[in-house]
């Protein structure tokens, strides 16, 4: 008599983890994202209600998918609160960390429910990440001017750093070129800049090495202007990026 009652509560068990997976998936209704778009750094509120037919605590989590990658290795936080109860308004602040690139997102709410897989929800998109102009903090060439008598050889070997800064990240910056036309002679080939490489970081050093004619003319001073291009807007020449100038100097 007792085993048959153990067997009948069993069945009664496994007729109700059964049942738990035939609720509808949670629905998000009411929802307002505010605002629709954003700088880098900037912060997106999200409130909503949550409709499901199932036992409330079956919703174990709800995640925000959709951001760019480089905020998110920036630590964004994607984490949306849960609301109360059926009926009741959760209210989330995200906060967009820099780096982030510039677009529009097709975000949706990744839906953890108890014995089921997660469930993305439509509709909680588009958000607009904006295109901030990029920057160059400096520009030289190092050391930024020889001397005829310190250059003995044929070349002398320098180079040239900009620091490149954007809060879509850095490699928001591209095609840097020098404007202006090159004193003849002093180059052994035309500058070919090197370009930012890290889309996880604001602000980048790069490099390029050049090589200096030692019988280039002297005294000479030249003047010269770095620009830059959105890569997102290649025929924005030399814009958003500022101009910057500085000198190159060669001493009998
Ligand atoms: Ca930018
Ligand atoms: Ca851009």
């Amino acid at each position: 008599m007792r085993a048959r009652t153990l067997a009948a509560t069993a069945v009664v068990l496994v007729t109700a983890a059964c049942t738990a997976n035939t609720f509808d998936n949670p629905k998000v209704t009411e929802l307002i994202v505010s605002p629709k778009s954003v700088n880098p750094g900037e912060a997106v509120t999200f409130r909503f209600k949550l409709e499901y037919g199932g036992p409330w605590n079956d919703i174990r989590s709800i995640e925000l998918t959709g951001l760019p990658a480089n905020t998110l290795a920036a630590n964004t936080v994607t984490t949306i609160n849960v609301p109360a109860a059926a009926g009741e308004i959760a209210e989330t602040v995200i906060l967009i960390n820099k780096p982030a690139k510039d677009g529009v997102y097709p975000l949706k709410f990744k839906v953890t429910v108890r014995n089921s897989p997660g469930v993305n929800i439509g509709a909680v998109g588009p958000l607009t990440i904006n295109d901030v102009p990029g920057s160059f903090q400096f520009a030289s060439f190092e050391p930024a001017s020889h001397s005829i008598g310190a250059c003995p050889g044929r070349l002398k070997f320098i180079t040239l750093k900009y620091l490149a800064s954007d809060e879509n990240g850095a490699t928001d910056v591209t095609a840097p070129k020098i404007v202006g036309v090159e004193p003849a002679g002093l180059f052994d080939a035309p500058l070919a800049l090197r370009t930012p490489k890290n889309p996880n970081v604001i602000a980048e050093l790069v490099t390029t090495p050049v090589a200096v004619n030692c019988n280039a003319r002297a005294p000479q001073v030249w003047q010269w202007t770095l620009a830059a291009t959105d890569i997102d807007t290649p025929n924005e020449s030399q814009s958003p990026v500022p101009l910057f100038i500085t000198e190159y100097v060669t001493s009998p």
